[in-house]
């Protein structure tokens, strides 16, 4: 495996990890890591494979949905093979009362993602959702623009490096747009998934959604394997949802990569990984 962010090579390896943080009283999604696919077979190999995954959550009997990037499905193939294989995860997960999130890749990604998102929901499934960046200037008129939809949106700061052109550069200020997003999401989407380990953002969260009285099951907060792990436990024990972002698969350089830009102190970690 690659150390303590991911929880295995194999999804026979993640199985008891996602079972444990279930035991913990932690929801969990978890991801075949990858992105980049540029071959057709692939990419539709890699949504037979969320396919199976999907049998076996409901065979073990996990409280696990999927996250999933349309990179690794084909979008750099274009945007209806990445929708034909979408489609057919989100189809086969509806037949099994699961969800797919689709995350949010860099600011070049995101019309063809949202793009995605709402072919899925004109077609008819509700068991999908994607995610929003706060660092990106666009976002808070995409929010707007999928309230109609009555969305399930996860709302990040964004891990991808993007330019002053489309992306606040300064820390206060992704804050402050994190901070508006989230009372919008909360006040109009039909489900807002706060993924931050930021403690003064989820401060903030709990203390909106209190005053406002927003039902702890209308939000949840969602932090990565690995990170924050007593944070986690701590807002279960206060009666809040709290999801565990739980990657497995052995293409993890990027996602480790990323963990490491956000937060330089996760060298160690990162560095055991690649040893592996
Ligand atoms: N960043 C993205 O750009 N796209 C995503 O889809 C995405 N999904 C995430 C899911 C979870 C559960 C978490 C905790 C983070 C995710 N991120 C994603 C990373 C965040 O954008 C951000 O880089 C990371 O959480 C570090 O910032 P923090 O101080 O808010 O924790």
């Amino acid at each position: 495996g690659a150390g303590r962010f991911v929880a295995g090579e194999t999804f026979d390896e993640a199985v008891p990890v996602l079972r444990r943080l279930n035991e913990q009283g932690l929801r969990t999604n978890t991801t075949l890591l990858g992105e980049g696919v540029r071959d057709e077979t692939m990419a539709r190999g890699v949504a037979d494979t969320y396919c199976d995954v999907l049998d076996r959550i409901a065979a073990e009997g996990l409280q696990t949905n999927i996250a999933l990037k349309l990179t690794h499905l084909g979008l750099d193939l274009g945007e209806d093979i990445a929708y034909e294989n979408v489609k057919r995860v989100v189809a086969h997960a509806a037949t099994v009362g699961n969800f797919i999130r689709i995350d949010m890749e860099e600011s070049a990604r995101v019309d063809a993602t949202l793009a995605i998102y709402r072919r899925l929901r004109a077609d008819g499934f509700d068991n999908v959702g994607t995610v929003l960046q706060a660092m990106l200037y666009r976002t808070a008129r995409d929010l707007e623009d999928l309230l109609p939809l009555k969305p399930n949106l996860r709302l990040v700061k964004g891990a991808y490096l993007e330019s002053a052109d489309v992306a606040y550069q300064k820390k206060s200020e992704v804050d402050r747009n994190y901070l508006y997003l989230a009372e919008r999401m909360l006040d109009e989407c039909s489900f807002t998934a706060i993924a931050t380990h930021d403690e003064r953002i989820i401060a903030h969260v709990i203390d909106y959604t209190k005053r406002h009285g927003i039902g702890s099951d209308r939000f949840e907060f969602q932090m990565l394997y690995g990170i924050r792990p007593q944070l986690q436990r701590d807002l279960v024990r206060q009666g809040y949802r709290v999801l565990v972002a739980t990657p497995y698969g052995s293409e993890w350089y990027f996602y480790l990569m990323r963990r490491l830009a956000e937060r330089p102190a996760n060298l160690l970690f990162v560095l055991r990984g690649l040893a592996r």
